[in-house]
């Protein structure tokens, strides 16, 4: 079974030091071994990466395509100002969910846009962490119905 990839974008590595009455006190460690347990629940795997350069979220959105069973992306502020990751998602042709820790619909106006929703299959926000192992939740249903279907 290829792993489910879990994606971040730029400022995640800040988590724990960065806003923390928005995006908590957990690390990005944290999210990812919330993650891990909750993959491995779910009889998958997980390769978590993390980078701040949006051309390197675009390769590996494109390495999913071969590599990867599904992705959850969490880009970010790329989230609002990038048409090349919808453009890779779109040719990715995996199953994909856009996750944020926060409520982006409850900050600022410019986060309410997201270039990567309509090139996902889901949106989750404003759950914190829960928001990534619900992600997982949601890829581990998409891929089994796939696979049956
Ligand atoms: C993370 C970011 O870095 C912001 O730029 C997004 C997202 C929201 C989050 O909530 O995880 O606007």
């Amino acid at each position: 079974m290829k792993p489910i990839y879990v994606l971040n974008g730029p400022n995640l590595n800040m988590l724990g030091l960065r806003e923390p009455a928005i995006y908590g006190s957990e690390t990005l460690k944290d999210v990812e071994a919330r993650c891990l347990a909750r993959a491995s629940e779910l009889g998958f795997a997980i390769d978590f990466r993390q980078t701040n350069i949006e051309g390197e979220l675009v390769s590996w959105i494109h390495e999913a395509r071969t590599k990867a069973s599904g992705i959850a992306l969490n880009a970010g502020a790329y989230t609002h100002t990038s048409i090349a990751l919808h453009d890779a998602l779109k040719a990715a042709d995996v199953p994909a969910v856009e996750v944020h820790l926060s409520n982006v619909h409850k900050r600022e106006a410019f986060r309410h846009h997201s270039f990567i929703a309509p090139a996902v299959n889901g949106v989750i926000c404003g759950l914190g962490i829960n928001s990534y192992e619900l992600a997982i939740s949601a890829l581990a249903s998409i891929i089994t119905a796939n696979k049956k279907g």
